[in-house]
């Protein structure tokens, strides 16, 4: 299988996230990338595609807060990275937007997601890495891997996220209905919610969003990722979400997924896009599922046999020290 990864991924390198009302070290860190890297291998470097496909889904106002904040954030005196903490949630008027503190807010879902000078470049390769990923499919290949770190799965259209800033899983389904595909459906298996790719397809017909994730009730980001949310107008009945208790092990897991691919197969997509977090194992740092290394090629196996031709994007999975065996082994799976 072909797989893809730019060095250039790993400048994006935060100090510290918010969290459980502290700055703790940040939990996506380019080491995770590194260890991927090496378990697998022979990665390519991806070919630049250019601005457009980003554009094709992210706002270009929220595409320039990505590039510009950083030098803003230290013009106006701010130290350390670029980080919300004000938002926007009275919107009775037109908000006044021309603050780099006004803009952090309106640009971001938490402040969990730190912005540096390096992060537009590593957000830009990994979607190169996508569309890479997507263009191996194209010339012929069944399976194919892009390495996209940062991740995707929690930024929307105009918000970054969830250490998530350019929806790689997004950008390549757009870019394969851009390029012919008449169906694409994403199968969400990272840990979480991917709230950013639910809302981007939310009303989409054409884009299934499929979602197996620990219980908004419990899990991070809380407000989406609920069983009764499942899209509007022509997007009405093509989002399911599997929301799953903490604790989860494979027998559960394998059994939604099931349920997601037959939603799929209903579907009868072109291209199936794997949103893969290994963030379900059971040794995650932040999580609390109990999916084994040996586990993810079995589930692997379950998405290979439907037949359709399958891009995987990495997303989360923090355990550093087996996160090269779990997606070495869901790869084998293909
Ligand atoms: C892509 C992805 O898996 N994003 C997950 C975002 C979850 N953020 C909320 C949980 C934060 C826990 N942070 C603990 C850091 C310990 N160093
Ligand atoms: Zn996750």
């Amino acid at each position: 299988m072909r797989g893809f990864f730019d060095p250039r991924q790993l400048a994006h390198a935060p100090a510290k996230e918010l969290h459980n009302g502290g700055f703790v070290d940040y939990a996506e860190k380019p080491l995770r990338a590194e260890i991927v890297s090496a378990a697998l291998g022979s990665l390519d470097r991806p070919a630049d595609h250019g601005e457009a496909p980003i554009l094709a889904v992210h706002d270009a106002g929220y595409v320039d807060f990505l590039k510009t904040a950083p030098e803003r954030w230290a013009a106006a005196g701010r130290p350390g990275d670029v980080m919300g903490y004000i938002w926007p949630i009275v919107r009775r008027r037109p908000l006044r937007l021309d603050r780099i503190d006004a803009l952090a807010g309106q640009y971001s879902l938490d402040a969990s997601t730190p912005l540096t000078a390096d992060t537009w470049g590593a957000a830009y390769w990994s979607a190169q890495s996508v569309l890479s990923a997507l263009d191996a499919i194209n010339d012929g290949e069944r399976a194919a891997f892009a390495l996209c770190r940062p991740p995707g799965h929690h930024a929307g259209r105009d918000y970054l996220g969830g250490y998530c800033h350019l929806n790689t899983a997004a950008i390549a389904a757009q870019a394969a209905i851009d390029g012919g595909m008449k169906r694409v459906a994403i199968l969400d298996i990272d840990y979480h919610h991917g709230n950013g790719t639910q809302d981007i397809f939310w009303t989409r017909g054409d884009v299934f969003y499929a979602s197996i994730h620990a219980d908004p009730a419990t899990d991070y980001p809380f407000y989406w990722g609920h069983a009764d949310e499942v899209g509007e107008g022509a997007g009405a009945g093509t989002t399911l979400n599997l929301p799953l208790p903490q604790g989860t092990g494979l027998d559960t897991f394998r059994a939604a997924q099931s349920k997601a691919l037959a939603a799929i197969a209903a579907f009868a997509p072109d291209l199936a896009i794997v949103s893969f977090g290994a963030d379900t194992y059971v040794d995650d740092p932040i999580s609390g599922f109990a999916i084994r290394t040996e586990d993810y090629t079995g589930l692997a196996r379950d998405i290979a046999g439907c037949g359709w031709p399958v891009l995987i994007a990495m997303e989360g999975g923090y355990a550093v020290d087996a996160l090269g065996a779990n997606v070495a082994s869901f790869l084998a799976g293909f």
